[in-house]
Order: structure tokens, then C-alpha cells, then sequence
């Protein structure tokens, strides 16, 4: 193994305590002091490497290793290292981790590879903080619009801008962060498969093939708020009555939908929010995910249909906003092949799967080759404080990316 454990399982550690919710699993929210913590941990990790290390547009943390071809095209390795809210210490820096150690063995070895490396931590891949996701890798591939920073906003109503100002971005520069598909080799990612599938196979590595589609819909029900003791029930505009009757289907659609689709209402707000009044509007905001975008496009006509039939049946409004939507991605099979040839070569034992989550590895697939591995995640849990990857678990997987770098890279020249 050329990988160092103690090094692996210091970054996972190191990184964790960058928390807002000590005890109650991680939350690192992007453009807040808990990035500003990681971020600075990151980049000291990289300068000690002799990387050129430096911030895109938005704030992604970019360590660059020159290769012997001067304008030859970048390999880019890494993750994400915002987190959700109570989350666990595993998804995204594991794949953050993986590009730092791949970094310390190639200087500690004094290699030179022909193509150049860049070693890349990615901010809001979660969309945690703001909502929609995939924030940093849209940024890379030209996806996110001006307009975007101004209307996505946190929970105190803060928009990206406001954020990014205040953490000494430029938001009017977001386009400074597009990278040129001419100038980019290939893009490989290190995740946990925050599901239960190699753990079940006792397999070591998942190779991903597809990553599914995603659409987010938020939908905001407008009633009348009114008193609940004197407003007889046929004269309510109750928006949670309308909402709640459409969320009750929406499971519902998406077994019907088949081929795996999945339907999840993971936000629900209500207003004004008291027990003795009766709510005036009620926002949810539907995650839809399939491997076949008509199943996505099925799902969402159901709904569009029941909140039609509720509204007039109730009495309510409705608007509905699409705050993500990513095609299915097949990623690339000359990666993957790599991936299979190295996982024979170390003896490591893998399964070609389907991404049930979303990566930014869908993102720049937009402008590259790319390439997306997993390692097992304890019971298939993630998002939440139990999320949990042995240290040699994660290990294996570096060592994979180590070899498939060079693979592609062209091999070690010095
Ligand atoms: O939502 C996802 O699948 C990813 O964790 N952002
Ligand atoms: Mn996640
Ligand atoms: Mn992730």
C-alpha cells in the first residue's frame, strides 16, 4: 500500500470537529466559519505538498501539480466538503481525503506525471444551506446563473450572494469558475455508497455505471389562515389539508413510476404555525430520483395532477418551482474499465452499481470523462450522525484511485 491509515483516518477526524452540531452528527454548511475551518485544514494539507493551491469563483479549493506535458489536459480528483444538516463525517470528505493522501504519496515519492493533477474540494454539493445542490460543480460547468445567488436563500432569508460577500466571494465573478472541457482529461470521485448494497455482496468497491436522474420540486400551498375554534370545516382554506392530501400520494406515484423510482418529501414547512390557527400556507419540496427520465417526468405529472384536483376541492393556490433538475448520467466506461483492470491487480473485489445519490461527478460529466467509485457505508446508513466507513475500507478505495490515476495519467515519468 503506498496510502498511510493514520494520515486518512486524521483527515476524516480533523475535518469533523469543523461542526456546527457537535453531538448531534455534522453539519458544515458552505460560506459559514465551519467551512472557513475545513477550508483552512484543506489548503494547509495541500501547500505542505507543494500544490499551487488556490479558490475558484465560488470558492472551491483547487491544489494544482504541474505534469511533465506543460498545456496537456488536468486530471481532476476529489469531492464535496459541505455536509447536510446532522450528517455524518464520511460523504464528501472521504472523496476530499482521497485526493490529499493521493497528493502526499506522489510527493513523497517525488513522482512526476506527465498529465497535470488537480486535487479539488467542492463547497455546497448538498444544497444544505441554500437548497438545489450541486452548487460548486454547477459553478464549474457553467450551470449556475447570477439570478440563482440572489433568489436561493437560507433559513434567515441570507441569499448565496449575501454569503458569498460576506465570505469574501465575488458573486458577479461566478463565471470565472467555468472550466473548458478542452482543458479538463478526466474527473474521478471517491464516495460512500450511503447505501446498503456492498455490505450485503461483501464486496469492497462499487464501481458506478449510472448515477439516477434528480428533480426537486418545492411547492408552496397558499389557504387562509383563520381562527381554528370558529371556522366551521366547511369554510377553511386550510392549507395543510390541501398539502397533506397530495404528499399522502406522492410514495404512491412512485411505485407506480417503477424502475426503481423514488419519491421523498424531506422538507415541510407550515405558517403561521400555531395550534389554534389554522395554516395559511405550507411549503414542501418533493426529491424525485430514477434511472429513466420519464419515470422522473411520470411522477411529477401526478403530482401537478393532484394539487390541480386539491386546489379546487379546497379552496387553495399553488405554485411549484423546479429548484434541481440532473438527467441520469452514464459515466465513462473507459474509466470504469480502468477501474475493473486495478481492482484485479489489487485483488479488491467490486460490483458495477447504479448511484442512487447524486454527485458532482454527474455535474462534470458535462465537460469530461468521468469516473465514480464506492466504498462500503456501516448498515447502508448516511446522512445522519451514524454514518460511518472503516478507515481500510476507505483506504482500499484510495489505493484504486491511486493506480487508476496513473493509469490514466499516462504512468509516474520520474
Ligand atoms: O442528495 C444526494 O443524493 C447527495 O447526497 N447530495
Ligand atoms: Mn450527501
Ligand atoms: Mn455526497
Amino acid at each position: 500500500m503506498y496510502t498511510k491509515l493514520e494520515r486518512i483516518k486524521k483527515d476524516i477526524e480533523t475535518m469533523g470537529r469543523f461542526n456546527a452540531t457537535p453531538g448531534k452528527g455534522l453539519t458544515r454548511f458552505s460560506y459559514t466559519p465551519e467551512d472557513r475551518g475545513a477550508r483552512e485544514y484543506i489548503k494547509g494539507e495541500m501547500l505542505k505538498v507543494g500544490l499551487k493551491v488556490y479558490e475558484d469563483a465560488v470558492g472551491n479549493i483547487i491544489g494544482r501539480m504541474e505534469g511533465i506535458l506543460k498545456y496537456a489536459p488536468t486530471i481532476i480528483i476529489g469531492s464535496h466538503f459541505d455536509s447536510v444538516k446532522n450528517g455524518g463525517n464520511f460523504d464528501g470528505p472521504s472523496g476530499v481525503v482521497m485526493a490529499l493522501e493521493i497528493a502526499r504519496v506522489i510527493h513523497e515519492n517525488d513522482m512526476r506525471l506527465k498529465y497535470p493533477i488537480e486535487f479539488i474540494a467542492i463547497v455546497e454539493e448538498e444544497g444544505g444551506r441554500f437548497g438545489g445542490g450541486l452548487f460548486g460543480s454547477r459553478a464549474m460547468v457553467g450551470k449556475v446563473t447570477r439570478e440563482e445567488l440572489d433568489t436561493f436563500k437560507d433559513d434567515s432569508d441570507i441569499s448565496i450572494a449575501e454569503a458569498m460577500r460576506a465570505f469574501g466571494l465575488n458573486p458577479d465573478r461566478i463565471q470565472e469558475a467555468v472550466r473548458k472541457p478542452r482543458d479538463i482529461k478526466a474527473f474521478i470521485e471517491l464516495h460512500i455508497e450511503q447505501g446498503p448494497v456492498l455490505e450485503a455482496t461483501g464486496k469492497e468497491i462499487g464501481i458506478v455505471d449510472y448515477i439516477v436522474g434528480i428533480k426537486q420540486l418545492e411547492v408552496i400551498v397558499k389557504g387562509q389562515p383563520d381562527h381554528a375554534g370558529t371556522t366551521p370545516m366547511t369554510m377553511r382554506s386550510d392549507a395543510l389539508d390541501a398539502a397533506s392530501t397530495v404528499i399522502s400520494q406522492v410514495s404512491g406515484f412512485a411505485k407506480e413510476a417503477g424502475e426503481g423510482t423514488v419519491a421523498t418529501v424531506g422538507v415541510l414547512t407550515l405558517l403561521p404555525g400555531a395550534p389554534n390557527i389554522v395554516p395559511g400556507q405550507v411549503k414542501f419540496v418533493v426529491d424525485i430520483r430514477s434511472r429513466k427520465s420519464e419515470c422522473i417526468n411520470q411522477v411529477c405529472k401526478e403530482i401537478m395532477k393532484s394539487l390541480e384536483k386539491v386546489s379546487e376541492v379546497k379552496g387553495v393556490q399553488y405554485d411549484i418551482e423546479n429548484k434541481l433538475y440532473v438527467e441520469p448520467t452514464q459515466l465513462s466506461k473507459k474509466i470504469m474499465d480502468c477501474f475493473i483492470e486495478n481492482c484485479k491487480k489489487l485483488n479488491l473485489s467490486s460490483e458495477i452499481m447504479l448511484s442512487g445519490a447524486g454527485h458532482d461527478a454527474m455535474m462534470i460529466e458535462n465537460i469530461t470523462d468521468v469516473g465514480l467509485i464506492f466504498v462500503p457505508s456501516k448498515g447502508g446508513r448516511s446522512h445522519c450522525p451514524e454514518e460511518w466507513t472503516d478507515y481500510e475500507d476507505l483506504q482500499k478505495g484510495i489505493e484504486l484511485v491511486y493506480h487508476t490515476i496513473l493509469d490514466i495519467g499516462g504512468g509516474r515519468v520520474t
